[in-house]
Order: structure tokens, then C-alpha cells, then sequence
């Protein structure tokens, strides 16, 4: 009888510790941070560091006088504009990461790429799942239904979970 209540206690800590350790937020990152989405600012270095994955969100803020342009890699490399795969002016443009791999971005003003306004995002896909219910004005929505609660468990939570398992323990 006490082996089985040990076991369990053991099983509960295992489960807590394990959900402890999976990111259960996504993220909004504001490109360029205070900067925002501008010419003369090195997007390379506001990307080094970071860890973007599938269900984070880029903020782009900027005046209207400048776009968003998600673009393929090679316009991306080139500064082409004119064929952007997704463009947005409205001045705060949220783009949702919905699948892994390299995003880019320019802006499709000319020379404004050539002046730094380019941003390449490698996006990992995460365990989480996208928890992202915002209007995203840059890509169409399709949102599918998932519980994505039992995710959300904040550290907190965590440690007390570990304390109640670790008190059924002592206990038996
Ligand atoms: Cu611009």
C-alpha cells in the first residue's frame, strides 16, 4: 500500500516537472523594440538572441510613410520590391508565425530595404500549440479549435502541485 502512494507521488512529480518545463506562452515581439520598424536600425542584431516560434507574433510599429512586405528569401536578399507575398501600411502590423522556417521581411518603399529596413525571423516550431486569437491584418485567419488551457500552467501552479505531491509522500 505505501509503495503504491510512493509510486503515485512519484508520477505526479514527474507529470508537474514536465509541464513546468514546457513554454506555455506565445510571444509578442515589437521589432526593432523602442526603434520599431525603421530605416537606419540593424534588424540582425534585434533578431540575435531571440528564440521565435510557431504561435510568437512580430509587432511592427512604424509611420504610415513605410510597408510591411512579407517576401521570398531571394527578393529578401535582392531589396525587389513589388512582389510581396503579404503588405500592410496601416502603421502596427501583427504577423502571426504560423509555420516554422525563415519569414521575411522589407519594406516596399525604394531604398528603404538597401537603408536596413529588412528582417529575416527563424521560426521554430514550438511545442505549444498557437494560441494566438488576435486579428492579424497581414494574413487570413483560420483558426482551429483547440484546447490550448491545460498549457497555460503557470510556474506557480507548478511548485505548488510539487509541494502537495511531495506532502502525499510523506504522508504515506
Ligand atoms: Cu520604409
Amino acid at each position: 500500500m505505501v509503495s503504491s502512494s510512493v509510486g503515485l507521488g512519484m508520477a505526479c512529480l514527474l507529470l508537474v516537472s514536465c509541464m513546468a518545463v514546457v513554454p506555455s506562452l506565445a510571444k509578442d515581439y515589437t521589432v526593432g523594440d523602442a526603434s520599431g520598424w525603421t530605416t537606419g536600425v540593424d534588424y540582425s542584431t534585434w533578431t540575435s538572441g531571440k528564440t521565435f516560434k510557431v504561435g510568437d507574433s512580430l509587432v511592427f510599429n512604424y509611420p504610415s510613410s513605410h510597408t510591411v512586405d512579407e517576401v521570398s528569401s531571394s527578393d529578401y536578399s535582392t531589396c525587389t520590391v513589388g512582389n510581396a507575398i503579404t503588405t500592410d501600411n496601416s502603421g502596427a502590423t501583427t504577423v502571426a508565425l504560423k509555420k516554422a522556417g525563415t519569414h521575411y521581411f522589407i519594406c516596399g518603399v525604394v531604398g528603404h530595404c538597401a537603408n536596413g529596413m529588412k528582417l529575416a525571423v527563424k521560426v521554430e516550431s514550438g511545442s505549444a500549440p498557437p494560441s494566438n486569437d488576435k486579428p492579424s491584418t497581414t494574413t487570413t485567419s483560420t483558426t482551429k479549435p483547440s484546447d490550448s488551457s491545460s498549457w497555460s500552467l503557470s510556474p506557480l501552479i507548478a511548485v505548488v502541485t510539487t509541494w502537495v505531491a511531495l506532502l502525499l509522500m510523506v504522508i504515506s
